[in-house]
């Protein structure tokens, strides 16, 4: 899910990730690429309007966190962002009744995935070590209700039916009593579909509504149809008063246009998600998880957390002061070794960088960490004066340092040359930031 929309976003981020710094200019053509790709991702005009205008105000609004790079300040603003659009705060639990049963009531166009939907979440309350009751309330099929018998029998879910003639109102209430007889926590009603809203259904669905009163209404759409689907959810949700959406079909969306148009514009929250036709392919709806899914950045979110927790701000400050003053050496560069050392292995970070895992898929499993050891084990090798001021370092301590870490004398040839590199670019203003600068030493 969501294949498009990932790349595009993927490409326009790593491209920021080469910059030191980024100007005003450089977030409004980033998030210029960024609406147009979540146009074309079939996301609603004023959803993306609104989401672009919220991050370039935070973007400009500088919100710095020293030890992030100005690209990854972006990313994290638009995954906030992303994850306000999803639905903030609102978790996917169902409400729960006292007494129990619980009155779920399924609604939905035809074919968007009701029954099957039904059957999936009964099997996820069974998990749960719960025991629900599904009831084939959809008489306008026969079919249906058999599909529901067979779909109980499998799961090992009671399912409550009776002979179609019977009015959809009717099955609903005669269900409830049988989940309260048998004591279920749950019951979930399947009802039936239409091609197109229409009143008749919207009729029916209400009538049940009313002899049930039911703690839940969802409704189910089918996440391929994209704006379809956010206005389908529109028009359910001023008719029926929908308290959840089930997004159906995710494994066949790659554009993810409903996934993130739907809650901003129906003000209805997402509670589940479905991505198979098996039916353990569900899943309850977590907005920062699908966020981290639609950036499709590998772990990139997971390495910002980490790199806020573990490098301590205040230093990072007396680095920046360091570093303007041109006084950065071999000692601070130790130090954030160590400090890169902390977050862990240095090939699953470098996978979570953007961009970078161009560079590192190039080079076998494991060579970054021995690479960053070798390091380490030639700026331990030196003496403390040496860290401080390397120029002092020639030929015949060279030979020294190389023998007294294991390593050859090019490589600390190799070591000092970038190292000097580094430096200049942190004289020219071009900020130290981590692990990027280290990661040069290393290609
Ligand atoms: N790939 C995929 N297929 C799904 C998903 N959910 C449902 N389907 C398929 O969609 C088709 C329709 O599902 P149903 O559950 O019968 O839909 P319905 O809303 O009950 O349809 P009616 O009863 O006719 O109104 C079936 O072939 C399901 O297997 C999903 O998450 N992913
Ligand atoms: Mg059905």
């Amino acid at each position: 899910m969501f294949e498009v929309l990932s790349e595009k976003l993927g490409k326009i981020f790593s491209r920021l990730g080469n910059r030191g710094k980024l100007t005003e200019k450089d977030i409004d053509e980033a998030m210029r690429e960024v609406r147009l790709a979540l146009l074309e991702a079939d996301v609603n005009f004023k959803v993306v309007k609104d989401f672009t205008t919220r991050v370039k105000e935070r973007a400009i609004g500088k919100e710095v966190m020293e030890s992030l790079s100005p690209a990854q300040q972006l990313i994290k603003i638009v995954n906030e962002e992303l994850i306000k659009t999803l639905g903030d705060g609102q978790g996917s639990r169902l409400v729960s009744a006292s007494p129990p049963p619980a009155i779920i009531m399924m609604v939905g166009l035809q074919g968007s995935g009701k029954t099957t939907t039904a059957a999936k979440l009964a099997l996820l309350m069974k998990h749960n070590g719960q025991k629900p009751l599904l009831v084939a309330a959809d008489n306008r099929r026969p079919a249906a209700i058999e599909q529901l018998i067979t779909l109980g029998k499998q799961l090992e879910v009671p399912v409550f039916s009776e002979d179609p003639k019977t009015a959809s109102k009717d099955i609903s209430a005669h269900g409830l009593a049988e989940a309260r007889r048998i004591a279920a926590t749950h019951v979930i009603i399947d009802t039936a579909g239409r091609l197109h809203v229409d009143e008749e259904m919207m009729a029916e669905l209400e009538q049940v509504k009313k002899i049930l009163s039911p703690h839940e209404v969802l409704l189910v759409v089918d996440a391929m149809t994209g704006q379809d689907a956010v206005r389908v959810a529109e028009e359910f949700h001023a008719r029926v008063n929908v308290t959840g959406l089930i997004l159906t079909k995710m494994d066949g969306d790659a554009r993810g246009g409903a996934a993130l148009s739907i809650r901003w514009v129906s003000g209805v929250p997402i509670k589940f998600i479905g991505s198979g036709e098996k039916v353990d392919a569900f899943e309850p709806f977590y907005p920062d998880r699908l966020a981290s899914r639609i950036l499709g950045m590998g772990d990139v979110l997971t390495f910002i957390e980490k790199a806020e927790k573990t490098i301590d701000e205040k230093k990072a400050l007396e680095l920046q002061q360091k570093i303007r003053k041109s006084g950065f050496d071999l000692e601070d560069f130790l130090e954030q070794l160590k400090a890169i050392k902390k977050m862990g292995p240095i090939a699953q970070l470098a996978e979570m960088l953007p961009g970078m895992s161009k560079i590192t898929s190039k080079l076998p499993d494991g060579a970054q960490e021995a690479q960053l050891k070798k390091v380490e084990a030639i700026v331990l090798a030196m003496t403390p004066q040496e860290r401080q001021n390397p120029s002092i370092i020639g030929g015949s301590r060279r030979k020294r340092i190389a023998s007294g870490s294991g390593t050859k004398i090019h490589d600390v040839n190799q070591l000092l040359n970038q190292f000097g590199q580094m430096q200049k670019l942190m004289k020219m203003g071009m900020r130290g930031k981590l692990p990027k600068n280290l990661m040069g030493m290393f290609q």
